[in-house]
This record gives C-alpha cells, structure tokens and sequence, in this order.
C-alpha cells in the first residue's frame, strides 16, 4: 500500500485513478516493493542493515547515524513498565455464545441473544511474579476475559479461586507487599514461601480462607485449559423492568478441573518455565479449542442474607449445593495471539468496564478496585489513551469529547469539543436515556459516613473449615504438606507459631499435622484468638462439606488432549505398540514416543519408529502418563539407564498412570510389584499401574481399556507406598 503523508491511502488511491494505466502499473509495482523492503520508520528504505556509518571502515560510528539511533532509540523502548500485580500471563482470542436468553434477568444484549456470538479476548496470569516467571509456581490464577459485545467491552476479571484473601481494598498494597519479593533483596522470586507474607497473613484472619485454597492443589493447575474461572465478587443482573438480582460468575472447563504434584510442579519450573503458556499455545494451534461454560449461581435480592455470610463478602462462596451453577453459555478460544506485546501485554482490563444490564454491589474489594484498575493501566501503557490500542478497543462506535492525552491516536476534527453544543456538524451525540444506555442501578443508600466493616463480615473460619471438611484424604494431605513447606520458609519462629495457632481454628487435626512437621508443639486456639483483628465469630453453617469444592471427586472429563510418554528403544515390540497407539490417540490422546535419542528406533521386526522427544528433553514431568512399550531388547536397554528407570518412578511418585506392556514391565523393577499379581490386587497396592501382559489383540484391548480408564482419572494420589520411591 502505498502510505500518503496523511497516513491513509486516500489521497494516493485518488491521484493513481486519474493517472495513466502505465503511471498506475509503475505505482503499484512501487507499493509491491516496498512491502518487502527494509525500512527506518518514516519509511524511508535502508540500503545496509549490518553495518553502522563509519568514518572510514576501521573508524568511530559516526553520531550522524541517524538510522542507527533511531533503531537503538526503539530499541531501548521497547519495555513497557510489568503489571504490579498478575505480570506474568498468556492470552487467547476466541467467542462467547449465549444457550439461551437470560432476558429475564438481565438486558445485557450478548446475553439475550443465543444467536449472537461475542468476540472474546482472554488472559490468564500467576499473581506473585514477574513476566519472566515460571508458570507452575503455587498462586492463584488470573482468568481475565474482556468480551467485544455490540453494546461495548465488558470485562469479567477473576481469579480461578472463588474467594479472596482480604475484604477491603484499602488492604490490597499491603497484601501484595507482603507476598511480592521482600524489597530490601527482591527475593523470593513468585512465591508465598517467606516471612512477610506469612507475617502479614496470620495477622489477618481473613486470608484463612483463601490460603486454604492456595495451598491446596487449585494453586497448580495442570493446565489453564483445565482450571475453574470465579468472578469472585458478588455483582447484579439487572433486567428490564428494572429488576435486580444477585449474581456469581463461573466458568466450568469442558476438561475438568486437575492440578499437579507440588514436587512436579517446582521440577516443571526449571524444565519448562513456560508450562502453561506452551500448552494453551501448542492446544489452540492443534485445533483443540479450550472450552468453558458460563455458569451463573444467581440470588433474588430479597434472599441475599439467607446464607448466614455476607454477599458482599469477598472472602465468601455460595456453596454450590445451596445455589446450584446455572450453565448459560459457553466459551472457546480458538485463536492464538499475533504478537505478544500487542495484544496480551497491551490488553488492558478493568472490572468497571460494564454493559447495561450488569452492575456492581457494595462490596469493598470490589470498589476499591474500581478505582484501581483505570488508573493502573494509564500508568502502564502511558496515559489515558489505552482503550485505543487494538486489543481493547471497543467494537461499539466511540464517541464522546474526550481529548488529546499522550499517544492519542484518534484526530479528532473541528472545532467542537463540549456538549451540549449548536456548532459541530456531525458530533450532536446525544444522552442514550433508554435501556441501551448505562442506567445504574437505583439501590437505596442512606447511612452514616464511616470506616468500619459490617460484623456480617467477622467469621473468617466458617468457610476456612468448610473447604477442609470437602477434601478427600490425599488433598487434605496435599494441604498439610504445602503449609508445611511454606512455613517451614518463614524464618521467624514466632511467625510460624502464630499461624499454626490460627489454623486451629479451622481444624484442631490440620493444625496439629502442621505444627508436628515445624517441629511445634500443640496449637494453642485461644492465643491466635488473642491477636490484634481476630474475632472468635463463627456463624452457623447449613453445610458439613462441599462437594463442588473437591477437585478430585469429580466426574472424569475423558482423556482429550492428555499427554502420554511412550518409553521406547532399539528392539521395542512394534506389534504390541501400533494397536495401542491408535487406541489411545482414538480416544484423543496425545502419545509421544520418548527415545534415549532423536532419529528413529529399530523395532523388534526390522521397521523403524519414528522418535519425538527424548528421555533427558522431555522429562516425565512433561506428561500426564507413561506408557513402556514391550519388546525384550528395548526393555533391557532402557532397564540399564537411569533416566529411563527415574522417568517412570517419577511418573509414578506424581500420581501418574503407568502401563507397563510386556517384557516393558522391567522398568517398574523399583516399585517392588511381585511377578504374577493379578489386576485387582495390583489397584489396591499400586493404584494406576497397569500391566499388559496378554499381547494378543483381545488382552491388548483390556489393556488399553484399564489404561484409558487410570488415564481419564488423572492421578492416582491413593498409591499407599509413593512416598517411598526415591524419584
Ligand atoms: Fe486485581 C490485575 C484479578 C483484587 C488491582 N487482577 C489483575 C488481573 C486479574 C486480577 C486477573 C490481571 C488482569 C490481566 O490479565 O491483565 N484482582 C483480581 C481479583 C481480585 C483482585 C479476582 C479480587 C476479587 N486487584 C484486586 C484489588 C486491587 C487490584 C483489590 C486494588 C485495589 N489488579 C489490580 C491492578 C492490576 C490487577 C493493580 C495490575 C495490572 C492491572 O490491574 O491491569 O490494578
């Protein structure tokens, strides 16, 4: 295209249409060129892009260089200042479509319409750390999604934890603070594990809660694609008749909710720090599209203070068993972003950006975040003009007198720019007073000015212990073990103390299980409920446990997109192997065959395998299972290596399912699986372990059968002896 000065390609285009055909033909061959030539950014071509000018070819550059400074100059530039907080993220593009109208309780028009599909753009973040941070550290999740609607951008900024660690905004620079590196050594780097932030926490018997969430194994998700979405606020729907109710959000994934193994996780830190990135990335170019269902818990107005918590609470759930999640639509990512820096770098959300029919409530986290999101993004992406870079602008028309501001984009023309006005042609704006404006809604206020907290807002525990009694042993232990690791980091021993002694007020057993492994003696309640800000309120709770909050007790999703790692070498047994892997890809696995070596392997009938990853490049930490395939050579071979034998006794530690396929079983040598155990007995002592030891094609398909069904249960946490293995 050929650029006028202008900056459109008006005038140009005008000019070439009254020229010659030979003038058109020299113009568009001119355009042609330069699309493919290098050029400085005033679109001037460069002959040399390898060498600076010089006074002779031996010389100083010469300060004249304008070429040079200007690509140094960018260059320099090109960091923009990193979120203070949720740095470190990855984003899709992809489409929310509504099953049905939700007319009847909102006027939100991508809600109303079934047949409306909304342009989406999402990011999903770690809290603590910095850009370069690993993904598989132990934090909440970011789960942002801003939605292109008709009626302008709405933005549903949540966590994947449906709670959160404070219920005043005022406290959130004191929370992050805490958590982010310690500021006179900026360490430790994207993680909770030291003395300010757990100083600060068992200060604040509010975080109870939420920490509960974070040290269980909803702070390592296996995968994005694989974790809940919480607006965590309550919000409002409102409708048109001006009706307002109470409302949730959720997003449900279609592949169920796993996490990983804490000692996997922090292994996966070092192996492939861009974890979750590579696999929301790799899952998206592959054509399998991430997909999440809307879910909306909603509470007329009227029963808002049923629950015996406040709604306005953000350390608070509604227990999906008292309001059931009603699935109202569903979204999928299905585009990767072009560039990185414009788009999930760029993008800009904001909590307050509404579309009528959705308001906010009087939540105090929520209001204070109001404020801060605006004011944070117009720091970072350097003045108030953001919402005109591509990513967040609005599809709906923007129109308005806003002016100038640094890198306005926009030229705004003529001489007009107040309202109302007689002047301008073409900018009478006018005031939208009807259902397609933003009317908020009338909720009736009247109070004293102060700076207080309603007692609605006192019982810290509750929940705490509500989330404690919903997990099954392996997660309870999983809980023990990451409070057991995060304290043991805290360096002042009146630190750890104090917290073990709020932890007995969620559970006596979980707090003594804590305190044996810090080397404490028994919790004392009554000295945590003696510390400033606690109060020993508990309001009655209507639930023992929560099965929504259970991770592990859930309904398999299938084994769509799960990794599996098939060990293989010289002399594998190809018949055995080929059934197998077309079973497992049919049932929308991914397998890869895993060598000592890059190339091919030789199969025991002479035909040759081809290789996709290697035992030290892709670690078993890199996969969801392990398959060893049969055949006696390859067996042997991979017997004598110690990556090989560690691969699968890592596997094994973390839970994974294990097949081991004829004389493939060598490698499980370690795990002391005694010759001729039968199946039954095997799922007791070694649960997830499967042994193909019938190699014909009937005793094959109960291999694979058994495999899918240990594959399609994630991990196998109830192994009665996995602590044992050294791997
Ligand atoms: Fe926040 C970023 C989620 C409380 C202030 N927050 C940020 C992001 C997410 C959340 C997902 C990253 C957005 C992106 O991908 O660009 N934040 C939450 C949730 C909260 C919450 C679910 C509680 C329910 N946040 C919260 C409070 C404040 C902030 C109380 C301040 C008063 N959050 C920010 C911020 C960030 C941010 C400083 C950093 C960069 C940005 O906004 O764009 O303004």
């Amino acid at each position: 295209m050929v650029q006028s000065r202008n900056g459109g390609r008006g005038k140009q285009a005008r000019s070439a249409e009254g020229s010659s055909p030979d003038k058109i033909q020299q113009l568009q061959a001119f355009a042609a060129d330069a699309a493919t030539t290098l050029s400085t950014n005033q679109g001037l071509r460069i002959a040399d892009n390898h060498n600076s000018l010089k006074a002779g070819p031996r010389g100083p550059t010469l300060m004249e260089d304008f070429i040079l400074r200007e690509k140094l100059t960018h260059f320099g530039h090109e960091r923009i200042p990193e979120r203070v907080v949720n740095a470190r993220g990855s984003g899709a593009h992809g489409h929310f479509q509504v099953y049905r109208s939700l007319s009847e309780y909102t006027t939100a028009d991508f809600l109303n319409d079934p047949e409306t599909r909304t342009p989406v753009f999402v990011r999903f973040s770690t809290a603590a750390g910095a850009q370069g941070s690993a993904d598989t550290v132990r934090d909440v999740r970011g789960f942002a999604v801003k939605f292109y609607t008709r009626e302008g951008n709405y933005d549903l900024v949540g966590n994947n934890i449906p709670v959160f660690y404070i219920q005043d905004a005022i406290k959130f620079p004191d929370l992050m603070h805490a958590m982010k590196p310690q500021p006179h050594h900026e360490m430790p780097q994207a993680a909770t594990a030291h003395d300010t932030f757990w100083d600060f926490a068992s200060l604040m018997p509010e975080t109870t809660h939420m920490l509960m969430w974070t040290m269980s194994d909803r702070a390592l998700p296996r995968s994005y694609r694989m974790m809940e979405g919480f607006g965590v606020h309550t919000f409002r729907l409102v409708n048109g008749r001006g009706e307002s109710n109470l409302v949730k959000f959720h997003w449900k994934p279609k592949l169920g909710v796993h996490g990983l193994a804490w000692d996997e996780a922090q292994k996966i830190a070092g192996k492939d720090p861009d974890f979750h990135r590579r696999d929301l990335w790799d899952a998206i170019e592959a054509g399998h599209f991430p997909e999440w269902e809307l879910g909306m818990q909603i509470v007329p107005e009227h029963h808002a203070a049923d629950y015996g918590f406040d709604l306005l609470d953000a350390t608070k759930l509604i227990p999906e068993e008292l309001v059931p999640v009603q699935r109202v639509g569903k979204l999928v990512l299905d585009r990767n972003p072009d560039n990185f820096f414009a788009e999930t770098e760029q993008v800009a959300f904001h909590p307050g950006h509404l579309v009528p029919g959705i308001d906010f409530t009087a939540d105090p986290l929520l209001q204070g975040r109001l404020f801060s999101y605006g004011d944070a993004q117009a720091w970072r992406l350097g003045g108030a003009n953001f919402h005109e870079l591509p990513i967040n602008r609005s599809l709906a028309a923007v129109h308005n007198f806003q002016r100038g501001g640094r890198h306005r984009l926009q030229i705004d023309r003529g001489p007009v720019a107040y309202e109302p006005h007689s002047i301008g042609q073409g900018t009478e704006f006018r005031v939208d007073g009807g259902p397609q404006g933003f009317q908020s809604f009338e909720e009736p206020l009247e109070s004293p000015k102060l700076r207080r907290r309603s007692p609605a807002f006192d019982d810290h525990f509750t929940q705490a212990t509500l989330f404690w009694n919903s997990m099954g042993a392996a997660e309870k232990d999983h809980i023990v073990h990451a409070f057991r690791y995060e304290l043991s980091k805290v360096m002042l021993p009146a630190v750890r103390r104090r917290m073990v002694d709020n932890l007995a007020h969620v559970d006596p057993r979980l707090a003594m299980k804590v305190a044996a492994g810090l080397g404490l003696d028994a919790p004392d309640p009554k000295a945590a409920a003696g510390q400033a800000g606690f109060r020993d309120v508990r309001h009655a709770s209507t639930l023992e446990e929560s099965m929504a909050l259970n991770m592990v007790a859930r309904e398999g999703a299938g084994i769509g997109t799960r990794r599996i790692a098939v060990l293989a070498a010289d002399g594998v047994d190809g018949v055995s192997l080929r059934p197998l892997l077309q079973a497992l890809g049919a049932a929308g696995a991914e397998c890869r065959i895993v060598a000592p070596r890059l190339g091919t392997v030789a199969t025991a009938s002479g035909r040759r395998l081809e290789v996709q990853a290697t035992l030290i490049g892709m670690p078993s930490v890199m996969f969801d299972a392990v398959l060893v395939a049969g055949g006696k050579d390859s067996a042997e071979a991979l017997a004598k290596m110690g990556d090989a034998v560690h691969f699968v006794l890592e596997a094994y530690r973390h839970g994974k399912p294990v097949c081991a396929v004829g004389d493939g079983a060598a490698l499980l040598r370690l795990l002391d699986i005694a010759p001729g155990t039968d199946a039954q007995a095997l799922a007791k002592s070694h649960p997830g372990v499967v042994l193909g030891t019938d190699l014909q094609p009937e005793g094959l398909e109960q291999t694979v059968l058994a495999f899918v069904q240990a594959v399609a249960r994630h991990r196998h946490w109830d192994r009665p002896a996995a602590d044992a293995v050294p791997a």
